[in-house]
């Protein structure tokens, strides 16, 4: 049995600091494709100029670019004994997309962890992470354009994890370690989590 797990939330809820802890505790990859982006940005890359001017618009960047970075990701040895996608799928096609790169490696995945958060916890997060690191995307009107697309192209993935049965949703309010804590009762009590990593 492997560990694949995917998180989703609205931005600020919490992904990409939880993931790294639960990825780190369950001793598998966690594959982050905003971060994959970011640092194409950092590193001035072809991909990170397309993704740019996505992800400072507060849009999502396109299908096919997203798709093809993580078939790559998932197409190497170190995902053999599982991963967690943070952030990915994001909308429909990049369902199908995963659907159609696992059946191809016959596998699956064993949990989607849908992390809740309200709007006015997710945007105070976000403003005070504008003022620590500065990123371009933290802005008010790009966090407000974030927080509609998620809600027209990504909450309708809750539903549909929802009904294949996988999805296990968790308050992602309180302290990150509260939070962390919450994740790892919630994986350990899913099916298939947690044996074998
Ligand atoms: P992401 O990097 O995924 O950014 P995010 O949604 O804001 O989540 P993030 O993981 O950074 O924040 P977190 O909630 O952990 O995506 C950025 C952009 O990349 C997207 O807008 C899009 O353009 C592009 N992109 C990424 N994936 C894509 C895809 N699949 N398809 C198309 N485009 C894609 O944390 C937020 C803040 O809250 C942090 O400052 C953190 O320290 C704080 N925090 C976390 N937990 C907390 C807690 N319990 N209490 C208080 N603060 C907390």
């Amino acid at each position: 049995m492997t560990n694949r797990i995917i998180i989703l939330g609205p931005p600020g809820a919490g992904k990409g600091t939880q993931a790294a802890k639960i990825a780190d505790h369950l001793n598998i990859p966690a594959i982050s494709t905003g971060d994959i982006f970011r640092a194409n940005v950092a590193e001035r890359t072809e991909l990170g100029q397309t993704a740019q001017r996505y992800m400072d618009a507060g849009e999502y960047v396109p299908d096919e670019v997203t798709n093809a970075m993580v078939a790559d990701r998932l197409g190497t040895e170190e995902v053999e004994a599982g991963f967690l996608l943070d952030g990915y799928p994001r909308t429909e096609v990049q369902v199908a997309e995963l659907d159609r790169i696992l059946a191809e490696r016959g596998g699956k995945i064993d949990v989607v962890v849908e992390l809740t958060a309200d709007t006015d916890e997710v945007v105070a997060r976000l403003l005070s992470r504008a003022k620590d690191q500065g990123r371009t995307d933290d802005t008010e009107d790009v966090i407000r354009r974030r927080l509609e697309v998620y809600a027209e192209q990504t909450a309708p993935l809750v539903a549909l994890y929802r009904d294949r049965g996988l999805l296990v949703a968790v308050d992602g309010l309180g302290s990150v370690d509260d939070v962390t804590a919450r994740l790892l009762t919630a994986l350990e009590g899913h099916d298939g989590v947690g044996a074998g990593a």
